[in-house]
């Protein structure tokens, strides 16, 4: 993981590794160790394992932070307690058949083969699917309208995200036209949500682990994903089907949030950006003009009114830049524009190596400004 999502080793890895931390001191060996196994440290080695298990973190689709997310997370655990259930019994019959004492009749063995090798598994098998079907039509139902309606268009290798009026929450902050960004998603908590997806180049995947299942986003197509979110906290999305060179960097945050902080977001979202203030901003914007950038890239409020790149309006306040790749501080958006293709392999971005050290400094200036 790079960022956007929790900085460092996952919650797993944490874990992992103070077990072994601990496994590895001295005293812990030996009979003394057991003897020194108090209640808290049972209490700790379990929740360590129910970690590792689990594995919570921003992107486990083990630790749901939304309706759908928790009835497929459910299903997971009943196939996982319906395969050892099938595994003890297999075992089982194994040990008794290499150390049965005596040999049983024919007839017998007849219907071990007619229950244990045929009815049974058909049964169980027939349950899952029939629980695994029976969610579907209630994940692919459009949601109720007045919903929260978000298209999102996958790029090679980015998010193109924009809020869709129409709905209770949009129609507060603005009647008119979508209110675009990239590769950051925020959410009402608790608020039935719709995302409308598609894609001008090739096949691209939609996932939030810990909000909902896997979508394919098909040129030509438009895909739907229906979610609720239930828990604040920020997750990490990302690009599921393979889709090129740089498709490990098209990552994406989802911020879940309180409905009154989520209005104030989307509030300024839809605001277009303010004049540069201060002069070293200011010789940032000409660069910006001068190079060309305007082009691929909308500045909303100034004459950049690019769509082939995402759009600026508010690149500043995003949790990353270049959909989870960089961290959003004032040295990456300098070398973002300088390398460009040596970060991200295959981007539809040139690389503005030309440019001197104090215009690249004015220009992430200029961008970090754009709040
Ligand atoms: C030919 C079109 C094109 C031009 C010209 C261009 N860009 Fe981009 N830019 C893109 C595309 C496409 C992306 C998305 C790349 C990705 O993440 O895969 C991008 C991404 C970015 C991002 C990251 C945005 C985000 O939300 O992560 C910034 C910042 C940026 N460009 C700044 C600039 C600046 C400054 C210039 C001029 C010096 C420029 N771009 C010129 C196409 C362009
Ligand atoms: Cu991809």
């Amino acid at each position: 993981m790079t960022s956007g999502g929790s900085g460092g080793p996952s919650a797993c890895c944490r874990a992992a590794a103070s077990v072994r931390n601990r496994a590895a001191r001295p005293s812990h060996w030996g009979v003394d160790a057991r003897a020194e196994m108090t209640k808290p440290r049972q209490a700790w080695l379990l929740s360590a394992a129910g970690w590792l298990l689990g594995c919570s973190g921003p992107q486990s689709a083990l630790d749901p932070a939304g309706r759908e997310a928790e009835e497929l997370a459910l299903i997971f655990w009943w196939m996982t307690a319906g395969c050892l259930v099938i595994w003890v019994a297999s075992m089982g019959l194994a040990l008794y058949a290499a150390f049965a004492a005596r040999s049983r009749s024919m007839a017998f063995a007849k219907r071990l083969i007619i229950y244990g090798g045929a009815a049974i598994p058909t049964i169980g098998l027939t349950v899952l699917l029939a629980y695994g079907l029976a969610l579907l039509p209630e994940f692919l139902a459009p949601a109720r309208p007045g919903s929260l309606r978000i298209a999102v268009t996958a790029e090679q290798y980015w998010w193109r995200v924009r809020y869709l009026p129409g709905s209770e929450v949009t129609d507060r902050v603005a009647r008119r036209g979508p209110i675009e960004l990239a590769n950051e998603i925020r959410l009402p908590i608790g608020q039935e949500v719709e995302f409308l997806l598609d894609t001008p180049d090739v096949i691209h995947a939609f996932w939030i682990p810990s909000l909902a299942g896997k979508v394919d986003v098909i040129p030509g197509r438009q895909t739907r994903l229906r979610l609720l979110p239930t828990r604040a906290g920020t997750y990490r999305g990302a690009c599921a089907e393979y889709c090129g060179a740089s498709h490990a960097w098209m990552a994406f945050s989802v911020v879940v949030q309180e409905r009154a902080e989520f209005d104030a977001w989307l509030a300024a979202q839809a605001r277009p950006a303010l004049e540069p203030a201060e002069p070293a901003a200011q010789e940032g914007w000409r660069v910006f003009t001068a190079n060309g950038c305007g082009a691929c890239h909308a500045v909303r409020g100034s004459s950049a009114d690019g769509v082939v790149g995402p759009d600026l309006t508010h690149v500043g306040g995003r949790l990353s830049l270049g959909a989870g790749l960089l961290p959003n501080q004032l040295v990456d958006f300098g070398r973002w524009v300088a390398e460009t293709d040596a970060l991200k392999p295959g981007v539809h971005m040139p690389a503005f190596g030309m440019l001197t050290a104090p215009e690249l400094r004015a220009l992430a200036t200029y961008l970090e400004s754009l709040e």
